[in-house]
């Protein structure tokens, strides 16, 4: 690695996010790693301000994250959603007696007037993550999904439904006058930036309304350091979420190299699984660089083993 650009920004959903950027946590120090995680699936329920990607990527990070599940903290009970069941509550999304203490404290600490990222940053130091994890965002942005039926929000969607009904499209409410965190603008344009990676998240829901926020997609295109994904898609399926099964409903090919197309001119380089190899001739043909690997991340050596060879490619592209 160049000795003199040393930084990196992750870029990550929920779930498959932040098997990554785990590696990559585990591989560099808190002062070399930013991780900006969605917003977008956040929302109020029952009271209480739910961050649910932020909430998956510190756990994880912190060691308590229920890997079976994919969400949720290790060891939960569910008390309180056996109490709400009493009450005739709604009782569709599944909130841990441990869990719920984190949306108390973002919910209160909100409320006295703290931003998304400062309380962020408050939960991160108590759970021992001296990392920065920024969410994209303090404003409020919330995903939509548009189906046949109408549109859902996204939790109702991906939780309520299961992601049964077919999409029809998706937006982003708020995103128009929502501003990116400026720490990330400022990192963006850090000459000590060595790699912007984007983990594999699901990129319509996940990575996009990060891209679409004002200015960040001309800091991303600006920036000196390369711009590196990892597909989410690997086989043709999404390792976990509805990725693949959106982007039939959306009419295009549930490929790596589809999702490397969505991503466009803002790739320098594109990771891809070993199941994949015979797409990387047409997705270097789009001008990115390709990298194929072993990115099914089942274990920690896994999911450090991918970050260093993420790390390895920037290292190849840097300019
Ligand atoms: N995902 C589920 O599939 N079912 C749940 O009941 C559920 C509850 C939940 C509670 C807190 C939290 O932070 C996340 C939770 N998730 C749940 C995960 C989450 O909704 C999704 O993984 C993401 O929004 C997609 O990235």
């Amino acid at each position: 690695m160049n000795t003199k650009k040393h930084k990196v920004l992750a870029i990550s959903g929920g779930v498959g996010g932040a098997k990554l950027a785990l590696g990559l946590y585990k591989l560099l120090p808190p002062q070399q790693l930013t991780i900006v995680t969605n917003t977008a699936d956040d929302f109020e329920h029952l009271g209480l301000s739910i961050s649910p990607d932020l909430d998956t990527l510190m756990y994880t990070l912190a060691g308590r994250n229920n890997q079976a599940q994919g969400w949720g903290l290790a060891g939960e009970s569910w008390q309180t959603m056996a109490m709400l069941k009493d009450y005739g509550a709604e009782d569709w999304f599944q909130l841990g007696d441990k869990d719920i203490a984190t949306h108390l404290v973002r919910s209160q600490l909100l409320r006295q007037g703290k931003s998304l990222a400062e309380v962020t940053t408050h939960l991160c130091r108590k759970l021992g993550i001296e990392t920065t994890v920024l969410p994209m965002t303090d404003d409020p942005v919330r995903t939509r999904i548009q189906t046949a039926d109408g549109e859902l929000a996204f939790q109702h969607y991906f939780v309520r439904e299961q992601c049964r009904p077919a999409v029809t499209g998706y937006r982003f409410d708020g995103i128009d006058s929502a501003k990116a965190h400026p720490d990330i603008l400022q990192q963006l344009a850090d000459e000590a930036l060595s790699a912007i990676i984007i983990c594999p998240s699901n990129p319509f829901v996940s990575v996009s309304p990060f891209l679409q926020l004002e200015g960040v997609r001309d800091a991303l295109k600006a920036s000196r350091a390369p711009v590196i994904a990892v597909s989410p898609i690997v086989a043709g399926m999404a390792i976990k979420g509805p990725a693949a099964k959106m982007m039939q409903e959306l009419n295009m090919p549930n490929s790596a190299q589809a999702v490397a197309q969505f991503y466009g001119d803002l790739l320098d380089g594109f990771v891809i699984d070993e199941s994949d190899a015979d797409q990387a001739d047409a997705i270097r043909a789009l001008g990115t660089a390709v990298d194929v690997a072993p990115t099914v991340m089942r274990s920690l050596e896994d999911r450090i083993g991918l970050a260093e060879i993420v790390l390895q490619f920037s290292n190849l592209l840097e300019s």
